[in-house]
């Protein structure tokens, strides 16, 4: 197998839209990054989270970079890169949630638990991607074991240790924050599992015939959604935060 990256780019086809989000996300990522990195405007407590958000979707930028041309020359899903970029993005997204909850004394297992379920969620998630038989039964195995690291971060966010945090910090300004976060993981990453279920075998691809180049439209369109909002809302917090500097910041 040729490894090599990869050709030049010749052209995007009029009649391909999942090119079009491909190069559209590298340069959105990007400008993203410049935006999240100039943090003079926040508070000296608030500056690490703004770094995360901005390493979020830098270290996408430069996944999407290698991922354009992936799919430019080869036309099909570059999963590997994929799963490699949210083997680092989804991480980062938990050590946020545990950012936002230190001051009210979230402690270093919550990030922890979280990251271990988000690796189990990508973990399960490319087994059932890149070595699918393109059954529905393995398809959907691997997807609904994969869904149980999904669930676990949704319910922390929703009603366990990250709400129950936020609403201890007593600062209006993070329970807000917090509740949007949770909300982009109920809706925003909710759009993975569409994806995932146009690849052979999925319910999706079986029942409304949707296939592969379905998978990475919706994934980039929900990287945009998810890496770009999650790093906003964070920006918003920092920037109308009016409690004053805590001790543990
Ligand atoms: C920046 C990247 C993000 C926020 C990626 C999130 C990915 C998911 C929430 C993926 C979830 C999946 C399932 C819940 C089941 C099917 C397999 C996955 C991995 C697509």
């Amino acid at each position: 197998m040729n490894t090599t990256l990869l050709a030049d780019i010749v052209e995007i086809s009029k009649d391909d839209p999942v090119a079009f989000t491909f190069f559209t996300g590298y340069m959105v990522m990007f400008a993203a990054s410049v935006f999240f990195f100039e943090r003079s405007r926040v508070d000296g407590k608030w500056k690490t989270s703004l770094l995360v958000s901005g390493l979020i979707t830098g270290i996408a930028a430069v996944h999407y970079y290698y991922m354009r041309d992936y799919y430019a020359s080869t036309g099909t899903n570059p999963t590997a890169l994929r799963y490699i970029d949210w083997t680092l993005t989804v991480p980062l997204m938990c050590v946020e949630f545990y950012l936002l909850t230190k001051p009210a004394g979230a402690k270093v297992g919550l990030m922890w638990k979280l990251i271990v379920a988000s690796a189990w969620m990508l973990v399960a998630g490319y087994i059932g991607e890149a070595f699918t038989d393109g059954t529905t039964g393995y398809s959907v195995t691997w997807g609904v074991l994969s869904t149980i690291g999904y669930v676990y971060i949704l319910y922390t966010a929703w009603f366990g240790e990250v709400k129950q945090l936020g609403d201890a910090s007593g600062n209006p300004t993070i329970v807000r924050g917090i509740k949007t976060l949770a909300w982009f993981v109920l809706v925003g990453w909710a759009i993975y599992p569409i994806g995932y279920m146009c690849m052979p075998g999925g319910w999706l691809n079986v029942g409304l015939g949707w296939n592969s180049s379905n998978v990475d439209l919706f994934y980039n369109i929900a990287d945009a959604i998810n890496k770009i909002g999650f790093g906003l809302v964070v920006y918003n917090i920092a920037v109308s935060d009016k409690q004053p500097q805590t001790a543990t910041a």
